[in-house]
Formats: structure tokens, sequence, C-alpha cells
């Protein structure tokens, strides 16, 4: 494995000490050991330390490699010993710990000075942003599972079901076919539902002539992939077909463009302004689409307001949507890997309309 530890040295300022990284994602992206939200890593210039209860010790003395394994008795005490014995003056926190933490830190570390700026969040961002190949190999099979679901579940839709009983015959799918988690709440929405972008399944169920949108993604040994798809039941209107087709264009003519070295802003304009010329401007509310990885969420994002350029290795989805309230919605979305030579897509599954 990649020695995250040693990069994140590499990448802090000349004059930096030591690091403590808290935060769940970060601490799964130095260790990768999933050991919920327990233990501390500590990181030297050239040294880490992994603080963990008596629940994780096993497994982190047999996976972790990047860091010295060491059982939590009280961390902060721990903590406090290490800076001691190896003369740090000066430590780098993440800058989105609790402040309950942050009150506990300047507690029990006192002539140790905490550095809570964004610096020390900033380096691990820019360092997740950029996926190395062990990480998208994983992510290639997380979308490889959400595929395969998405035919299966193409395959079992019947008027009548419920959204959450597809919902969950969705869930075991994935985790019955290699996902060892998912990547969030499977959201599946069907008929009017469909205009909440982030609706919940519930209790409806399907009839002819609705929409079904499915926003969804297995995790692979921690790593998310994002899709959405939405489908017809039956038949479809003319309108339905438009908006269908209008959100269709904007996702390919994203797709078709999308490279590394483009501003994000620019990105999420090429879609938009196929919707906007549609006359669907105002039904297109959130941004095209974020970076994914160990969260589901990640920065850089595509929107109107986003500022950063668009680097090679980072995954991102690319979502336009149409909501028309009370009436109907469709979103299409991928996560595609960013080259210099364009944008590669993930997954495989179908994007045309597909009626059932
Ligand atoms: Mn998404």
């Amino acid at each position: 494995m990649v020695n995250r530890i040693a990069k994140l040295a590499d990448a802090m300022p000349a004059d930096f000490e030591a690091a403590l990284i808290k935060t769940e994602p970060n601490r799964f992206y130095f260790l990768d050991l999933d050991a919920g939200d327990a233990g501390t890593v500590l990181v030297l210039k050239d040294k880490a330390y992994f603080i963990i209860d008596s629940r994780y010790i096993e497994i982190a003395r047999r996976e972790v490699q990047t860091a010295e394994v060491i059982l939590e008795k009280n961390a902060l005490s721990q903590v406090a010993e290490l800076l001691k014995k190896h003369n740090v003056k000066r430590l780098n926190v993440e800058n989105d710990i609790t402040l309950k933490y942050f009150g506990e830190l300047k507690k029990e570390l006192p002539g140790v000075e905490l550095i809570s700026d964004a610096s020390l969040s900033q380096t691990v961002a820019a360092l997740r942003e950029i996926k190395d190949e062990d990480e998208l190999a994983r992510m290639r099979e997380a979308q490889r599972i959400t595929d395969e679901c998405f035919t299966y579940i193409c395959g079992q839709i019947r008027p009548g079901m419920r959204e959450i009983d597809i919902c969950l015959m969705m869930e075991t799918y994935m985790r019955t076919h290699g996902a060892t988690g998912l990547a969030f709440p499977t959201i599946l929405v069907s008929g009017p539902n469909t205009s909440l972008p982030h609706g919940e399944p519930g209790e409806r169920e399907l009839c002819d002539g609705d929409f079904i949108t499915m926003d969804y993604g297995a995790k692979v040994r921690g790593y998310c992939t994002d899709m959405t798809r939405t489908v017809a039941l039956g038949h479809v209107t003319p309108e339905m077909e438009e908006v269908y087709n209008t959100v269709l264009k904007a996702q390919l003519a994203a797709c078709n463009a999308a490279k590394a070295g483009m501003d994000c802003k620019a990105i999420d304009e090429i879609a938009r302004k196929v919707i906007r010329d549609a006359g669907f401007g105002d039904n297109f509310g959130h941004g095209l689409g974020h970076s994914v990885g160990i969260e589901i969420h990640e920065e850089p994002r595509f929107s109107p307001t986003a500022k950063a350029t668009a680097q090679k290795g980072q995954m991102m989805t690319i979502e336009p949507g149409v909501y028309l309230p009370g009436k109907f919605g469709v979103r299409i979305e991928d996560t595609v890997v960013m080259t210099e030579a364009g944008c590669e897509i993930l997954g495989k599954s179908n994007k045309n309309l597909i009626i059932l």
C-alpha cells in the first residue's frame, strides 16, 4: 500500500512538526482501516502512531503498517507523552474537529501550540482529491456492482411494488454481490415524489406512468460510487419524454466536454446551458456534480460558484436534473474519472429512456 502518512508529512509546510488526525474519513484514508469513530493518529515528520482501543487492537496490529499501533488507555495523555518524547511544540489539528475536542486538547496539551487553521485539513483534502490506482480499483469494483444492481432491479420492478421494498431489494443485491457497504442510504422515489431531488423512499406503490428515480451506490473497502437513473413504468407523456431527453442531452454534453484543466464552473455551465436553453433553467437548482471517494460528497464541486480547476485523477459525478414540483423530476448521474484527454465514465448502465 502507498504510504499516505509519508505523503502528508511531505505535503505540509517546512515548519511542520506534527499533526493529529481525528476525523473518521481522514483516519481511514491514512490507515486503510475502518475503526468507526475510534482511535487517534499522530503523524510526526518521520514516524506515526495509531492509538486505538481494545475493540480494534488486534485488527490494527495485523493491518496497519504505516503507523506504530498503541493500545489506548487515555488517548490524550498518551498523545501528550509522545509529543514530549519527540520534543514537539507545535501540533496541527484538523479544522473540523468538534469544539469539545478542541477544548480537551487545549487542556491536556499545555505548552503545545495548537494550529487549528485550515492548513492540515486542506492538505489532506488535496491528497484525497487525487485518487491512486488502488482507490480507483475499489471504485471501479463498486461501480461494477452498482451497474449490476441496475440491470437486476430493472428486471424486478412491477406496478404495485412499494418504493421501500424495491429499495431494500437493491441494497440486499449490492450487499450480497460484493459490496462491503452502501455509499449512502438508497434514494428511490416514484411518481410525483421524483420532483424531490433527495426524497426519501416511502410506502408509495408504483403505478403505470410513473417515473422512478434511483440514486444509489455500492461501497467497496471504504470507497463509494454514486449513480442515478430515472426509468419509466408503462408509458410516458410527451412532457416526461421532453424533460428526460433534455436532462440526457445536458448530461452527455457535460460528459463529452469535461476534462482535467477546465474550470469546474465551466463544466457546470455546459450542462446548465442545455437545460436553460430548453426552458427548464429554474428547475435545476443544484450543482452539476461533486467529488466522491471515501465520502460520498467531497471537494471539489461542479457548480456555478465553484472556484477550483478540474484535475487529473479526480473522481467526479455529473448529475444534471430537472424537477417540476408536484409533477415529476428526472436526474441522470454517472461517476467519472477526470483525465487530460476527457473524462472516463466509470459505469456502463444504459442512459437512454427505459420504459419498464
Ligand atoms: Mn451524487
